[in-house]
C-alpha cells in the first residue's frame, strides 16, 4: 500500500510525478495549508514537521519530498532514474537533488513577500530584490547545465529532474523566460512527459497563484 498526503501546488508534485513514472499504484490523502489541519494531532502523528509531503508506504511513514524520492528509487533500481550508489555520477545526482531545496525555500520567502504577508506594508521591497537576485543564482547554474543536454543528468532523465522539474514554473513567476531559454524548454520538456501529466491530472487546482508574474520592485 503506498499513499501519498498531498496538497494541490506543493512538493508532494514531486511524489505524485516520481510515482507516475515509476508506474506503482498509490492512493493520494488531500489535505490544505490554509485550514490549520496539518497542524492538527492527526496529522502531526504523520509527519511530526507538519509539512507535505508525507508518504506511507508498508509501514513506512516518511517526510521529506528528497528522502522520499530517494528511498523510492533506491527501492527501485532498475527504473534507471537514478545511478547506482557505486557509480561515479552518483554524487552529482546527489548534488542535484538536494540543490532543489536551496531553490525552493527561494521560492517560499517570494511567496511570502508578493503573496502572503498582510498587511502589504509589511513586505520588503528590498527583501524581493534580494531574493529574485538569489534565485536567478539558481536558474543560471541550470542554464549553463543544460548549455549540451536536455536533463540535468548527462546520463538523461533521472529523479533530479522530478525535484527541480518542479521548481521551475514557480520560477517563471518571478523571473522573466527571456534570459533563460534552455531553462524555458527545459520546463517545457518535463511539462510534456506523460507521466507528468498524468500527476497533473491527479494533483487537483494549484490556486496559489493568480497572477502569470510577479514584478519585482525597483528598489
Ligand atoms: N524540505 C521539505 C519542505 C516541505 C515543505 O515545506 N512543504 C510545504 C508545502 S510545499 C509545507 O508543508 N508547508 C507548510 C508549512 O510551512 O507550514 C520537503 O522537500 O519536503
Amino acid at each position: 500500500m503506498i499513499r501519498l498526503h498531498h496538497v494541490p501546488g506543493a512538493r508532494s508534485f514531486r511524489i505524485l510525478w516520481l510515482l507516475e513514472e515509476l508506474g506503482l499504484d498509490y492512493e493520494v490523502q488531500n489535505w490544505r495549508l490554509d485550514d490549520g489541519s496539518t497542524r492538527s494531532a492527526a496529522f502531526r502523528a504523520l509527519s511530526p514537521m507538519g509539512r507535505i509531503p508525507v508518504l506511507e508506504w508498508d509501514g513506512l511513514t516518511i517526510s521529506e519530498s528528497g528522502a522520499i524520492l530517494q528511498t523510492l528509487l533506491e527501492r527501485h533500481p532498475d527504473s534507471g532514474l537514478a545511478p547506482a550508489v557505486t557509480a561515479p555520477d552518483r554524487p552529482r545526482f546527489l548534488e542535484w537533488l538536494h540543490f532543489a531545496e536551496t531553490q525552493a525555500p527561494i521560492l517560499e520567502q517570494l511567496n511570502i513577500q508578493h503573496i502572503f504577508l498582510r498587511p502589504v506594508e509589511a513586505r520588503s521591497p528590498v527583501l524581493m530584490k534580494l531574493l529574485t537576485k538569489r534565485l536567478e543564482v539558481t536558474m543560471k547554474v541550470m542554464e549553463t547545465a543544460l548549455e549540451n543536454r536536455k536533463t540535468l543528468m548527462e546520463s538523461g532523465f533521472s529523479g533530479a529532474d522530478v525535484m527541480l522539474g518542479f521548481n521551475i514554473p514557480a520560477v517563471f513567476r518571478f523571473v522573466r523566460r527571456d534570459s533563460y531559454p534552455r531553462l524555458s524548454a527545459y520546463a517545457e520538456a518535463m511539462a510534456a512527459r506523460p507521466a507528468y501529466i498524468r500527476a497533473m491530472a491527479r494533483a487537483g487546482a494549484d490556486t496559489l497563484y493568480t497572477r502569470d508574474f510577479y514584478e519585482t520592485p525597483n528598489v
